[in-house]
């Protein structure tokens, strides 16, 4: 049986509902090379970096561009993005995040956000969020993109908890593949007809969940798996 010291939380997709506007941000850059960029093809864009993102829709509509002109349109995708989550309310924090991790706090646990988003302290802010976190790392801290562990394995650092004592949430096969590397259990979150490759659980969420029935549900192998990816 394993001995879980420490919640790690994706941002986008777990946290708070930002991905729909990730999405509607670069469907509407697509929109000028007129490509339809559909939820399935946002797929793949989930947890991945806003350069990487860039560099799959240039494959997506068969162009390539120059270094400025990819810098200047991941800006350009950004300003609509900001422009979007600056209205967002407390309402679009998922359901019943707030009483999972405040059950986690009080029973001692250490809490971590882990997130590709360098606009991640921009959210946490306008949501009130930050005070729910030990740790937060974000795109900001990271050079490299999941699935490289660098993200979850930084954030086991900075609250000083052995990486097989942590569990991750995520909502992205590339996040599910970064944990797995770094060596830690995962909870997906998503639907349990569409399972993330390789987690350890399946959750639609957290509303009526608490952190107990999920440790009781979880069948911990004594090591995390490797994923092969
Ligand atoms: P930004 P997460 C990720 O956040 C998103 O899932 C991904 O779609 C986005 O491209 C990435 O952050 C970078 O975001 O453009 O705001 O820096 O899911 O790791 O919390
Ligand atoms: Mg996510």
């Amino acid at each position: 049986m394993c001995n879980i010291e420490a919640y790690i939380f994706d941002l986008d997709g777990v946290v708070v509902d930002t991905a729909k506007y990730h999405y509607l941000a670069w469907k509407r850059l697509a929109a000028e090379f007129e490509y339809h960029f559909t939820q399935e093809d946002n797929e793949q864009f989930k947890g991945v970096s806003r350069m990487d993102c860039l560099n799959i829709l240039s494959k997506m509509i068969g162009r390539s561009f120059e270094e400025r002109e990819k810098i200047e349109l991941a800006d350009r995708k950004n300003d609509w993005y900001i422009e979007y989550i600056k209205n967002m309310g407390k309402d679009e924090v998922l359901p019943g995040f707030v009483e999972f991790i405040t059950e986690i706090r009080k029973a001692g646990g250490k809490t971590a956000l882990a997130s590709a988003s360098k606009n991640a302290a921009l959210v946490l802010e306008r949501l009130e969020l930050g005070r729910y976190f030990h740790a937060v790392v974000d795109g900001n801290a990271v050079n490299k993109s999941k699935p490289d562990p660098q993200v979850f394995l930084l954030a086991a650092d900075r609250l000083g908890v052995a990486k097989e004592k942590c569990l991750v949430f995520e909502d992205a096969q590339a996040g599910i593949d970064a944990a797995k590397h770094a060596r830690m259990y995962t909870v997906g979150i998503g639907r349990q007809e569409n399972p993330l490759r390789g987690a350890d659980i399946m959750k639609p969420g957290f509303e009526g969940l608490s952190p107990e029935q999920l440790l009781g549900e979880l069948d911990f192998p004594d090591t995390p798996e490797v994923c092969n990816v």
